[in-house]
């Protein structure tokens, strides 16, 4: 017999294949358009990708919020909705999902993460104080500012350099938050902002010894710490994989240990709880549910339904005993995992070490030629979608804003390009038409000239501005 010719994926990278642990049950048909449709789609969406339609999309990796196929029990949990106006049955398994995945005491339920950012920021926040946290996001920063906070950025320097390897880029530097605290005193904190795998640095972990030592400095200074629990679970694998002594730990044993570092959480549970919508804040501390109770009925809706049906709260139920089973997990990260590798072999810069949700695509380092205020990664998602309609969103200066105070752009150090990957929806096949893509923009980058912004929102501006070709 002549040596065999070809090789599965898994003897390439000399392991034995594994499969995703599903079937599929139901397909939704995709189509490429054609170049000359793609050129106009981009142009009439002022080559922002927010604003194209997603029927003229063919990867969509715009996001992987809310974008997640549901399982079967999922959707079998929609039919079991309960839609009273108060006291439904799925506010009460959500609660017990909650507590026993997460275990805080007490749940608010919102109709996803940023009415739970705007209820914590309002609760929590006194005008002029500050508010560390481990790199900014964009909507949890903007609810702390219109709380009259200010973020204050506390990640490890390693977190802002896309090729440092080091294992928990998430991390919070310790000793810029103590001098922080030291400089302007305790009670100028509001709180400690940590965000499980910080969606900013590219998806980078929070080491559980890092979140062990900040509960220490919170309880020394009396300053409360809550999470951005949003991807956390993607979190807990990732120690799981890389931090000592967790080898042997299921992911939701590692998932509970670290949250009781926390006074409390926020979800977008849109993220790693496998739902269309959805999300909730929840804290440990009666007098602050309390408040947040009262508030949520003014901005959200009744406390036991928070802006969801019941058939979203029991999906998201259900979403949360699946999301931290550990062969879902795996396959969910280590499939990003794939399309990484691939990158980083073919030369393709990218951010390192690869994250839990997303590839960010290092525009900078592609387009060293565009500068950063001529929007180098809103060019190549722009490109990108021009070259093969896969739809990923800028991470860089037009995410960043404008400087309240000066009223000049922000000028973050990443300058990205995010091809997040939704959960259970694509296939290995999909990630080899991404990688190949991303390859051939790359081999012709030279050519590629800027943008320059010509309509610009006031909030958020990357979700609605619009740009022309330099
Ligand atoms: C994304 C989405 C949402 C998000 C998050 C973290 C770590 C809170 C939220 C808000 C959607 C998005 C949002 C703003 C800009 C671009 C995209 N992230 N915390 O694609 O939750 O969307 O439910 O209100 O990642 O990363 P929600």
């Amino acid at each position: 017999m002549t040596k065999p010719k070809y090789k599965t994926m898994g003897q390439q990278f000399g392991r034995r294949s594994w499969a995703e642990p599903w079937k599929i049950k139901m397909v939704e048909p995709i189509k490429m358009l054609t170049r000359e449709e793609r050129e106009k789609a981009i142009l009439d969406a002022g080559h922002n990708t927010f604003l194209l339609r997603s029927e003229d999309v063919y990867i969509d990796l715009l996001t992987d919020s809310g974008t997640n196929a549901m399982s079967d029990r999922q959707w079998a949990g929609i039919m079991l909705g309960d839609e009273a106006y108060a006291g439904s049955r799925n506010f009460y398994n959500l609660e017990d999902a909650m507590r026993d995945h997460y275990g805080y005491k007490y749940l608010v339920p919102t109709h996803q993460g940023r009415g739970a950012e705007h209820l914590i920021s309002q609760a929590v926040i006194e005008p002029g104080q500050y508010v560390p946290g481990n790199m900014y996001f964009t909507t949890t920063r903007l609810h702390q500012e219109l709380a009259g906070g200010t973020f204050v950025d506390v990640i490890v320097e390693e977190a802002h350099d896309p090729s440092d390897l080091h294992p928990f880029k998430g991390n919070v530097d310790l000793e810029k938050l103590e001098d922080l605290v030291k400089r302007e005193g305790a009670e100028k904190i509001a709180y400690i902002s940590l965000a499980g795998t910080v969606n900013m640095a590219g998806g980078q972990p929070v080491s559980m010894a890092n979140a062990k030592a900040l509960r220490a400095l919170g309880d020394q200074y009396n300053i409360r710490i809550f999470l951005d629990a949003t991807r956390a679970a993607e979190n807990a694998y990732f120690i799981q994989q890389r931090e000592e002594g967790y080898q042997d730990k299921s992911v939701a044993e590692i998932l509970l240990e670290f949250c009781s570092y926390t006074d409390g959480a926020w979800m977008s549970a849109k993220k790693d709880h496998l739902v269309n919508i959805g999300g909730w804040l929840a804290v440990n501390d009666a007098e602050l549910f309390d408040q947040l109770r009262n508030l949520v009925v003014v901005y959200e809706g009744l406390h036991t339904y928070g802006g969801m049906a019941g058939r979203d709260m029991e999906a998201l139920a259900i979403g949360i005993v699946e999301s931290v089973d550990d062969h879902h997990i795996s396959s969910r990260v280590e499939q990003v995992q794939y399309l990484g590798a691939i990158m980083l072999d073919w030369g393709i810069p990218i951010m390192q070490p690869v994250g839990g949700h997303a590839i960010f695509l290092d525009a900078r380092s592609f387009y060293p030629h565009i500068p950063q205020d001529q929007f180098p990664a809103q060019v190549l998602a722009s490109q990108l979608y021009l070259d093969s309609g896969i739809r990923g969103m800028e991470r860089g200066i037009v995410s960043a804003g404008r400087d309240p105070e000066t009223g000049d752009h922000r000028y973050p150090k990443l300058e990205l390009t995010r091809l997040a990957i939704p959960r259970r929806v694509y296939t290995q096949s999909h990630m080899d038409v991404v990688v190949e893509a991303t390859k051939e923009l790359y081999d012709n980058r030279e050519q590629t000239r800027g943008l320059k912004m010509v309509y610009e929102p006031k909030q958020l501006r990357f979700f609605q501005g619009r740009f022309e070709s330099l």
